[in-house]
């Protein structure tokens, strides 16, 4: 039996890239990218799936690649009329971006679900590779802040722009939510070779993914490692808020704490070279380490991240035989 699949667990920006360098890699039929939808939300009629989108717009190489959200060349239109009729214009939704939101929303009200939509979605774009929601399920992360008030995921992070300090989260809905049907086929598939954690928030993006119930029984049935790879580079986020949380949830601020988060769920851990003094200590939590550049700038930089992971996951294996 070859295990030559690799499944990856993506939230936004971070792990689109991390997602692009392996769809670069690996051929459509060797790599499932599953997206956290606990940041979508229903805003002006319309549902949308941010992270889903993101990741979408960067494999499809349509990404506007300065904010990693959005789409590239997009124009306002939309938005400008909608601040003329003095309706709310916190989350921008650009003219070309509108388009994806309305078929989804469109699509989802004759009954379709949202891995058909999704799928649909990315066959138009020319997106070859498995892109799937990690639910068809409703399940919405709520954000819990220090004054008592309750916020919704994007309230939280865009319209209050993570100003507010958490004190936990909740993903609601999700105990009654099922993985979506390819997730769950990928994760029991016996040609499963790798479960790829991207460099996404661990609290917001990943754990709504890895609480959906049966995903953690089902990650440990499978013969294939878990392998993430740290957000946290020096002590601070490459990008969103993962190290602000982490100082008022009362966290040390550093990619060993993100390895003690996932302790018990993956099997190896990616570093970045900057923090490779770091690799005892998590290899001494039962979790082997690697350090390399994860910093991913350039094409090259995502390409070369992707092929380190797949070369640790194959040493993994091995060592598991
Ligand atoms: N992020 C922002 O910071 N501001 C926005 O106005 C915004 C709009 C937006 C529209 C569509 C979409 O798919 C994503 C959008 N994002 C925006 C990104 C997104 O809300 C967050 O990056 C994720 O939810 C966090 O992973």
């Amino acid at each position: 039996m070859t295990t030559s699949k690799i499944l990856a667990i993506s939230g936004g920006v971070g792990g689109a890239k991390l997602a692009l360098g392996l769809s670069r890699v690996l051929p459509p039929e060797e790599l499932g990218v599953v997206a956290n939808t606990g940041d979508d939300f229903e805003h002006l009629g319309m549902r949308i799936a941010p992270d889903l989108d993101t990741v979408m717009y960067t494999l499809a190489e349509l990404s506007n690649k300065n904010q990693g959200w959005g789409l590239a060349g997009e124009s306002w239109n939309f938005l400008e009329a909608l601040a003329r009729l003095g309706d709310e214009t916190w989350f921008q939704l650009g003219d070309q971006d509108m388009a994806t939101h309305i078929v989804r929303t469109h699509k989802l009200a004759e009954g379709e679900t949202l891995s058909e939509v999704t799928r649909y979605l990315c066959r138009q774009l020319g997106i070859e590779h498995s892109l799937m929601p990690m639910t068809d399920d409703d399940v919405r992360t709520v954000v819990h802040t220090r004054n008592g008030e309750t916020l919704a995921f994007q309230h939280y992070f865009v319209r209050e722009r993570c100003a507010p300090e958490v004190t936990g989260f909740d993903f609601l809905n999700i105990d009654t939510a099922a993985p979506a049907p390819e997730f769950s086929a990928f994760l029991e598939d016996p040609a499963l070779g790798a479960i790829v954690i991207c460099p996404s928030n661990p609290f917001v993006s990943v754990d709504p993914v890895l609480k959906l119930p049966g995903v953690i029984g089902a990650m440990r049935r499978s013969q294939a490692p878990v392998i993430a790879v740290s957000p946290i580079v020096g002590g601070q986020a490459i990008k969103g808020p993962a190290a602000k949380m982490m100082a008022e949830l009362g966290m040390p601020l550093s990619a060993e704490a993100v390895a003690e988060h996932y302790r018990g769920r993956i099997d190896g851990f990616v570093l970045d070279q900057q923090d490779a003094s770091l690799k005892d200590s998590i290899d001494s939590m039962g979790i082997a380490t690697i350090s390399t550049n994860t910093v991913m700038v350039t094409l090259d930089d995502r390409i070369a991240l992707a092929n380190d992971i797949l070369r640790f996951a194959k040493e993994l294996s091995n060592r598991s035989l």
